[in-house]
C-alpha cells in the first residue's frame, strides 16, 4: 500500500478553538496526510475575539525547523507546502524560502499559499505591511492560491461584483504565479450580484478552465473564523490526492458545508472541526462543481 503524502503546513497555532494549523492539520490528517506542522505564532485563541495572549515567533524559527527536518534527510519526500496566517513581515520571506527548499529537494512539490489578509466586514486583520509582502514575495512562488473575495480584490486592485469580474481578477493573479505549476486560483466566499440570492460560491480557475460550486449561505453571525483555513486545507488536500480541480472543488466545498451546518446547529462561536470529521473524505451530500 502507498505511503501517505507528506505536507509541510506553516500557519498560526491557537490553543483554544480552530484557526490556522489548528483548523488545517486535523482535516489533512483525516484525509490521510502526514502533516509536518510549523507554527508562525502561538496564541491562546484566534484574533477574531479582539483579545488574545501568546507570541509571534521570530521568522528564524521557520528556517530553523525546516533545517532540522532537512537534517533528517526527508525533505525530498515532501509533496507539498501549505502556508496561511503569517505573524510578522519576516515570516513571508521565511515561508517562501521554505517552499523553495522543498522544491529544490523535490521539484514535483506544490506550494499552496492562502494569502490570509482579511475579510469582507472585518477588513484587513493582519499587520498592515503583510498584504504587499505576500503580493510581491509569496504569489510569484505559489502553484495554488486561495484568496477570499476581499483578498482577491486587495491582491489585484480590482473590484469584484460579478462572475466576469471574478474571472478577470483570477486571471490577473494567475499570470503572476509560479510558472510550470497548475497556477490554480480558488476564490472563496464569493458573493456576487449576479448569483442567486441566499447562496455563496467558490470559484476554481486553472489552465483547463473555471468551475463554480454553489452552496446555501448560512448565517455569518457570529463570524466563523478558521473557515478559510479549513477550506484551503480541504481543497489542497483533495487536489493533491486527485489532481482534478472539479472533483477537489466539489468534495472540499461539500465537506465545508457539512462543517458549517453542524456549527450552525451547535450554535457555537468556534467551528465544529472535530465533530464534523466524518465529512472530510466522503461528504454525505455532494454539491456539484459546474463549468463556467
Ligand atoms: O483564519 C485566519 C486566522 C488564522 N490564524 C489566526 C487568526 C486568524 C483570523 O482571525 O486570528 C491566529
Amino acid at each position: 500500500t502507498a505511503l501517505p503524502l507528506n505536507i509541510l503546513s506553516i500557519q498560526s497555532w491557537v490553543s483554544y478553538g480552530h484557526a490556522g494549523n489548528a483548523a488545517a492539520v486535523f482535516p489533512l490528517q483525516r484525509l490521510g496526510f502526514e502533516v509536518w506542522a510549523i507554527q508562525t505564532v502561538q496564541f491562546s485563541n484566534h484574533t477574531g475575539y479582539g483579545a488574545w495572549t501568546g507570541q509571534v515567533f521570530p521568522p528564524e524559527t521557520v528556517a530553523e525547523l525546516v533545517s532540522g527536518i532537512e537534517a533528517r534527510g526527508v525533505l525530498g519526500s515532501c509533496a507539498a507546502v501549505l502556508s496561511g496566517y503569517m505573524g510578522s513581515e519576516g515570516t513571508v520571506a521565511a515561508v517562501v524560502s521554505a517552499a523553495a527548499r522543498v522544491r529544490a529537494a523535490n521539484p514535483q512539490a506544490l506550494y499552496c499559499c492562502d494569502p490570509v489578509m482579511g475579510d469582507v466586514g472585518r477588513g484587513i486583520f493582519v499587520r498592515p505591511e503583510l498584504p504587499e509582502l505576500i503580493r510581491a514575495q509569496a504569489v510569484p512562488q505559489a502553484d495554488v492560491l486561495t484568496p477570499n473575495q476581499f483578498e482577491l480584490e486587495l491582491l489585484t486592485g480590482q473590484t469584484v461584483r460579478t462572475l466576469a469580474d471574478a474571472l478577470d481578477a483570477a486571471s490577473i493573479l494567475r499570470a503572476r504565479m509560479h510558472s510550470g505549476g497548475p497556477r490554480l486560483v480558488l476564490v472563496t466566499s464569493l458573493v456576487r450580484e449576479d448569483a442567486p440570492q441566499g447562496t455563496i460560491e467558490t470559484l476554481a480557475v486553472s489552465d483547463d478552465g473555471a468551475w463554480l460550486c454553489r452552496t446555501p449561505l448560512l448565517p455569518l453571525d457570529p463570524p466563523r473564523n478558521g473557515t478559510g483555513d479549513a477550506i484551503a486545507a480541504l481543497f489542497f488536500g483533495h487536489y493533491l490526492q486527485r489532481r482534478d480541480v472539479a472533483q477537489a472543488l466539489s468534495l472540499s466545498m461539500s465537506a465545508l458545508y457539512a462543517l458549517l451546518e453542524r456549527t450552525h446547529h451547535a450554535g457555537t462561536r468556534e467551528i465544529q472541526l472535530i465533530a464534523a470529521q466524518d465529512e472530510y473524505r466522503e461528504p454525505s451530500h455532494l454539491f456539484p462543481a459546474e463549468r463556467v
